[in-house]
């Protein structure tokens, strides 16, 4: 029913392998990787995948202030796009199903232009990339952020107003569920709502620690997320309890995250969905 996989940006400056080596011991089918291709060695991450029998499942997009889909500088808007371009190369070179792309820098909370302006530079740019994604045999799929990470789209209604103006069919929505929790009235009734644009799932409870470790109710969740027909990838994205998202993955990082969470995070899920479809995907 799902595919597995668990995203290594919390192993912070872990080699790579070693995160993968995790991942796959654990018993999931995939690994989602942080995108800078630039800096990285694709013939050898794609060589500790298949080593470990798992596949690449995503690579998730990091916004900076030199890559902003809506900064008011028309070379960092540049940036940003050429960035998720190389992004969607990567994806292909490793036979990854996802890109994520999401249209401000990670924690600019306030807009530098007219909100409408805004808007339309992240509408241009998500069809000149969905266009590429489709090209490379990718799905570039958007996820809202919460209100401290981001300020331009944080509900699924935003994005599925977005998703539908833009109108690709290699544009897709992203459910985050720590960011839903802060955002959505009802994180079940967001997600039926996007429907059949659900793209990609990322996993974590409301302090984005694993699943079971806070007070989300992942049984409502998962019975949205089966009900939307979703056959993808279900991601684990957890991070340590701190405003700051990339101080604390260069810091000394918290080890739970790599154990028990990696191990905990995907048997909680197979649990939940095993008891909602009767043991079909245990
Ligand atoms: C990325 O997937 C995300 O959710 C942001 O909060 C940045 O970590
Ligand atoms: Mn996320």
């Amino acid at each position: 029913m799902f595919r597995y996989t668990y995203n290594t940006l919390v192993y912070g400056e872990e080699p790579l392998e070693i995160g993968i080596e995790r991942v796959a011991r654990d018993g999931y089918d995939g690994v989602e990787i942080v995108g800078e291709p630039s800096t990285m060695a694709v013939n050898s991450i794609a060589a500790a995948l298949e080593d470990n029998g798992v596949v690449a499942s995503s690579i998730i997009s990091i916004f900076t202030p030199e890559r902003d889909i809506v900064s008011s500088k028309a070379l960092v808007r540049r940036a940003a796009i050429d960035y998720v371009k190389s992004n969607i190369e990567f994806a292909g070179q490793l036979g990854a199903d996802i890109v994520t792309f999401t249209p401000t820098a990670c924690m600019k909370i306030s807009p530098e232009a007219a909100v409408e302006r805004e808007w339309e530079w992240a509408r241009e740019a998500a069809a000149e990339l969905a266009a590429e994604a489709g090209g490379a045999g990718v799905k570039l799929v958007l996820e809202p952020w919460n209100r401290y990470e981001t300020y331009l789209i944080t509900r699924a209604e935003q994005a599925i107003r977005f998703i539908d103006e833009v109108d690709s069919p290699h544009l897709g929505y992203m459910a985050d569920t720590f960011h839903m929790s802060i955002e959505e009235p009802d994180i079940a009734a967001a997600i039926r709502a996007a429907g059949s644009r659900l793209s990609h799932v990322h996993l974590a409870d409301s302090n984005r620690a694993a699943p079971g470790q806070g007070h989300t109710d992942f049984v409502s969740i998962m019975q949205a997320i089966i009900d939307t027909g979703y056959q993808g990838w279900i991601s684990y994205e957890l991070l340590p309890a701190a405003g700051d998202v990339w101080g604390v993955l260069s810091g000394a990082g918290a080890p739970e995250f790599k154990e028990p969470y990696t191990a905990d995070s995907i048997r909680h899920t197979k649990a939940i969905v095993a008891q909602l479809t009767g043991g079909a995907d245990g």
